[in-house]
């Protein structure tokens, strides 16, 4: 064993490793870019046929603003280091095979692997022996040792630590910043051996300029999980304080600020809800091995009161256009913000879309404005314009530099919904205006307390 791994890594100081990446989506493509622009041959694989193609022209199928990545792209492709492929009989001779592919959650919270067993199951078809086989894709912990190891040994008919090697190194990265991610953020090498381990941190020294922590695929499996699961119960805090300061008539800004002076103390950001690839679905795949069998309480109760969040937005609404006597049935809502993140494109799990619904089920006629996503570009003040009520989801550049007695002078009823502590700044122009902030509505006497019940 020790020959072999001493052979993987003066052929990987000598760039002569072969690498395949497996799904090239918003992690595997610049991982893919980013080990053949270290000197490596890397093939891709992707189902999409289309996807494929305009890799293959060196264009790059991510949009959104991606530092660095269309330009990479470009020049790998073109030097040759790089080319992509449905086929994955094109990668039966390489040394290291990456894994990026989806694995997402249901709507039991179950991990839904579908697409990892596939890539698995091809891959161990073509697997070479002595080939090491690293799972990029962030996974519950036990999915390497249960699903992903034995679908190796009975597609590939090897032994593992014998005929291939299993690593588990999630991946790390934000949209807007992948290139950048992937060179600076630590990351940790699980593999299914000490050498192996030594391999991953030798492979990975080649693109990542932070620390390459080596351990067990286990301890790699629940860091990933743990570090996503951490900030939601923490973004969870933030916001069941933010209902109880609404309650006690109290600011969140103004109790955070004075709470975060306290050493060790750090309390997130309150808001309209956490959306996003990871946040939402990274919890459930650390607590499926266990919640079962242990009285797992806390991780999806902070999950629950996340979830609520775009829930209790449409309290606001509903509040805030009672004081004019108006009900949201046939109001018109601008809402101001689609992304599930700031300055980003990125729809994926957006609070706003059940936000929207919401509204529209309760018979609202929804205005849309995002700068960022496409179909919902415009200005803003063509959004509000006649609108009943403005609801910020999102704290886009854009509305940071919004005056609220301007925006109020565009609206037919001066209600404004802030899911975003965007105008904490503005008190001093909150009066003859109807302001509802998560985290901050006033000492307005009659609020039905019983709307901040959890059950939505
Ligand atoms: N959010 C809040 N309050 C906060 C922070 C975030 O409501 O104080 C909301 C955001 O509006 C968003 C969601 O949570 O809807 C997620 O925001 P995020 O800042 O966590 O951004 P993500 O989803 O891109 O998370 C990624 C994660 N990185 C990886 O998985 C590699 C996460 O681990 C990082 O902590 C996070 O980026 C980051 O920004 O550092």
């Amino acid at each position: 064993m020790a020959i072999m791994f001493d052979l993987v890594e003066n052929n990987i100081a000598k760039r002569e490793t072969q690498i395949a990446v497996v799904g090239l989506g918003y992690v595997g493509l610049p991982v893919a870019c980013c080990f053949a622009a270290a000197g490596f041959e890397v093939t891709g694989v992707d189902i999409q046929v289309e996807r494929v193609r305009q890799i293959n022209e060196g264009v790059s199928p991510i949009k959104g603003c991606e530092p660095g990545l269309a330009e990479l792209l470009a020049t790998v492709v073109s030097s040759g280091r790089f080319q992509a492929t449905t086929d994955y009989d094109q990668i039966r001779d390489v040394d290291i095979i990456l894994i990026n592919v989806e694995t997402p959650v249901d709507a039991d919270h179950k991990p839904k692997y579908k697409a990892l067993q596939a890539a698995i199951r091809s891959v161990g078809q073509i697997l070479k022996d002595g080939a090491l086989v690293i799972v990029e894709s962030t996974v519950a912990p036990g999915t390497i040792y249960g699903v992903v190891k034995p679908l190796l040994e009975a597609s590939s008919g090897k032994k593992l630590n014998d005929g291939f090697f299993l690593g588990h190194c999630p991946e790390r990265v934000m949209p807007g910043k992948l290139l950048a991610n992937i060179a600076e953020m630590s990351r940790v090498c699980g593999g299914s051996s000490p050498e192996a381990a030594h391999v991953m941190a030798s492979l990975y020294r080649t693109i990542v300029r932070a620390d390459l922590d080596t351990t067990d695929y286990v301890t790699a499996e629940l860091v990933k999980t743990a570090e996503n699961a951490f900030r939601d119960v923490n973004i969870a805090f933030a916001n069941e304080l933010a209902l109880i300061c609404e309650a006690n008539g109290a600011d969140f800004m103004a109790v955070r600020e004075l709470v975060n002076k306290s050493p060790g103390r750090n309390v997130l950001l309150a808001g309209a809800g956490v959306g996003g690839h990871c946040i939402p679905k990274d919890p459930w795949l650390l607590v499926n091995s266990s919640i079962d069998k242990l009285p797992i309480r806390l991780i999806p109760a902070a999950r629950e009161v996340n979830e609520y969040m775009p829930y209790h937005m449409l309290h606001l609404i509903e509040t805030g256009l009672a004081r004019h006597g108006l009900e949201i049935d046939g109001a018109r809502i601008a809402v101001l913000g689609y992304a599930y993140l700031e300055n980003s494109d990125d729809t994926r799990n957006s609070p706003s879309i059940t936000l929207v619904n919401q509204l529209r089920e309760c018979g609202a006629i929804v205005v849309i404005q995002d700068p960022h996503v496409p179909e919902f570009v415009g200005p803003w003040e063509d959004a509000v314009r006649e609108a009943n009520a403005a609801v910020f989801m999102v704290a886009h550049e854009e509305y940071l530099q919004i005056k609220l007695n301007e925006l109020a002078q565009c609206l037919v009823t001066p209600v404004i919904v802030d899911g975003r502590q965007l105008f904490a700044g503005q008190r001093a122009a909150f009066s003859g205006l109807t302001y509802l902030g998560i985290g901050n509505i006033g000492k307005s006497p009659g609020i039905d307390s019983s709307l901040w019940l959890l059950n939505k």
